[in-house]
């Protein structure tokens, strides 16, 4: 596409690593002068999507609002980075259909349950197992992986910034930087 815009589609369990390695990266590219935007729960799920929940259907929805909106912003010019689960191929595949070839990046943001819930940043894990919280992700709600992700984030063997280096590095060969 004319500009190097794009979007970094992030996807990977509660506790992978995605919002940290998305705001590293937003900085870097900021700093570069690049346009470049991150959706993710704090301004998508607070606000726009605020009436939805984590059934299956309000994730679809969550996550067919939120290809539309990153989709907006690729049309502006910038390169916008989601950081959201987005469990479902099916909807993770509706969201590439509305970008052109090589315009939608999905990132897998890849790192074992175990790992997850022993950082457990947020103690969101320690709650489902006390019963407090339903339908979560990994737990009593599935994670489907990406099949052929462009991108591979192994983040329990990379620093935050080897990750954003790696995700540069990728933008710059495809010329997007
Ligand atoms: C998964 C949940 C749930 C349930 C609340 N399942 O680690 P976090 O806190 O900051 O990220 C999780 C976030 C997931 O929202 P998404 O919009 O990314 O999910 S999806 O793409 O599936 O629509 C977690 C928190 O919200 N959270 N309840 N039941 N994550």
């Amino acid at each position: 596409n004319k500009h190097g815009s794009c979007v970094l589609w992030f996807t990977g369990l509660s506790g992978s690593g995605k919002s940290s390695i998305a705001n590293a990266l937003s900085s870097e590219l900021y700093q570069k002068g690049v346009r470049e935007y991150v959706l993710d729960g704090d301004n998508i799920r607070q606000g726009l999507n605020r009436d939805l929940g984590f059934s299956d259907h309000d994730r679809t929805e969550n996550i067919r609002r939120i290809g539309e909106v990153a989709k907006l912003f690729v049309d502006s010019g910038a390169i916008v980075t989601t950081a959201f689960i987005s469990p479902f191929r099916s909807d993770r595949n509706q969201a590439r259909a509305l970008f052109e070839e090589g315009e939608f990046i999905e990132v897998f943001v890849d790192c074992p349950l175990e790992e997850c819930e022993r950082r457990d940043p947020k103690q969101l894990y320690a709650k489902v197992r006390r019963g407090e919280i339903n339908d979560f992700t990994g737990i009593h709600s599935p994670y489907e992986a990406p099949e052929q992700p462009v991108i591979t984030i192994r983040s329990q063997f990379l620093t935050v910034n080897e990750a954003v280096e790696e995700i540069i590095q990728y933008l710059q060969e495809k010329d997007i930087l």
